[in-house]
């Protein structure tokens, strides 16, 4: 069974996906996700002009031999547009495999661990009763997980926290993630005080706390802005409320940062949304600095690559909590979702909800009930592409804002 076409297909059905689609010669299709936010014709570049080629004629079932094949064959290794081409052809194999031999793709990872993955939803608000209600709209959906981001008094716009209501998902919500889409093609401008954000922030997971009790599970993101000294602060400052994780509280260059911030707070840490590859994580890991893995299959060589780390990570008791923003497509996900449910160490699913536009488009048949996601039960991920909606749906540039200091510094973000 030999890899017969390779098509590279980009489409915005509210934000840009690049999808990797395979057919083998005997007539089975498998699909890889490929979306870098704000950087997607790059990815769709480096797979039309210089993998595709590579691709034809290859044994579709040589997952492994192929990843090598991408990864040291290419001389320049790692990064994220090299990552995510290499995650897009695994997983487009991976369903090519799960679909040959019928069965969920899961079970070639050595089937079912748990009843379903738990997964948390986004709730934002400027203000307190903006963010109550959004805490609401997200038990009333499901979720027994919530990830908090809060407006800071003085500041504008602040990426994380919907400022409009977006018709784009329906119902009235409140979501930041499509507003990037349809801000054109420059990159919003934001503003950003770190002494003002960390004086605010504890008091709003105080009154989330009195307003919600001890059990639910709260997250928060940092969005990489803290020095090592902040961020410390930050856990610090968090304890009392008892928060599932904090993510990303410093730029993910320098990992010796993270032991700075261990040193001081118990608060649980998560890390690792822009990390490519286990090599990013290999000293956080073997000194315990973090508890979860924030990684996606689409940014980090697929499901062969992804694994790895979490079998490592396993090693020192640390925990999946795989980024599953909308920037992610059904594609991706739906083989986090195949991922997660088979490792012995899966923590967490962030689970944002794609668009309307964007489920017509794939059609993801996993499914999310009562806070639990669940893969698809056919042969492979359990995602198709449809030709005639993505043409309707041309790619629009748009990006992901930029952070500036108040006094016009360019920020980490
Ligand atoms: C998250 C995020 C996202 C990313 C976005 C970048 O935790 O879900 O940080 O909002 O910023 O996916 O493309
Ligand atoms: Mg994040």
């Amino acid at each position: 069974m030999h890899i017969a076409n390779a098509e590279v297909l980009v489409a915005n059905p509210g934000r840009n996906f690049v999808t990797l689609r395979l057919t083998t010669d005997d007539g089975f299709v498998g699909l890889g996700d490929a979306t870098l936010n704000g950087r997607e014709l790059a990815v769709a570049a480096y797979l039309r002009e210089h993998l595709t080629s590579l691709l034809i004629g290859l044994d579709a079932h040589q997952i492994e031999d192929t990843w090598q094949y991408l990864y040291r064959g290419g001389y320049w290794r790692r990064g994220p547009v090299t990552m995510a081409a290499i995650a897009a052809v695994d997983t487009a194999l991976w369903d090519i495999k799960a679909k040959v031999a019928k069965l969920p793709l899961y079970q070639l990872l050595g089937g079912r661990s748990r009843n379903g993955l738990l997964a948390y939803g986004h709730a934002s608000g400027v203000e307190l009763p903006e963010l109550y209600e959004s805490i609401h709209r997200n038990l009333g959906q499901g979720y027994r997980a919530v990830r908090v981001q809060t407006g800071v008094p003085g500041l504008g716009s602040l990426y994380g926290v919907a400022a409009s209501e977006n018709a784009s998902t329906g119902g009235g919500e409140r979501r930041y993630d499509y507003e990037p889409a349809r801000r054109g093609a420059v990159p919003l401008e934001e503003r950003w005080d770190t002494r003002a954000y960390l004086r605010h922030v504890p008091t709003v997971f105080e009154a989330v706390r009195n307003e919600f009790g001890p059990e639910l599970p709260l997250l928060h993101d940092a969005h990489h802005r803290l020095t090592p000294i902040q961020a410390a602060k930050l856990g610090k400052a968090l304890e009392p409320y008892d928060l599932f994780w904090l993510e990303d509280v410093t730029p993910a260059e320098n990992q010796a940062a993270l032991r700075r911030v261990r040193e001081h707070t118990t608060t649980p840490l998560a890390i690792g949304e822009v990390f490519n590859t286990l090599w990013d994580y290999r000293s956080l890991f073997e000194e315990q600095l973090i508890d979860y893995v924030r990684s996606a299959v689409t940014h980090t060589g697929g499901i062969t690559a992804l694994r790895r780390i979490f079998d490592y990570a396993a090693i020192y008791q640390i925990k999946s909590g795989v980024h599953g923003p909308t920037d992610v497509s059904p594609v991706g996900l739906a083989a986090a979702i195949h991922l997660g449910i088979a490792i012995p160490n899966f923590g967490i699913q962030e689970y944002m909800r794609h668009s309307a536009e964007t489920h017509a488009l794939f059609r993801p048949r996993y499914t999310f009930a009562d806070g639990m996601l669940n893969p698809s039960e056919e042969p492979g991920l359990g995602v198709d592409y449809d030709d005639e909606i993505a043409q309707a749906h041309p790619y629009e540039a748009a990006y992901l804002p930029v952070n500036r200091l108040l006094d016009g510094t360019m920020h980490d973000w």
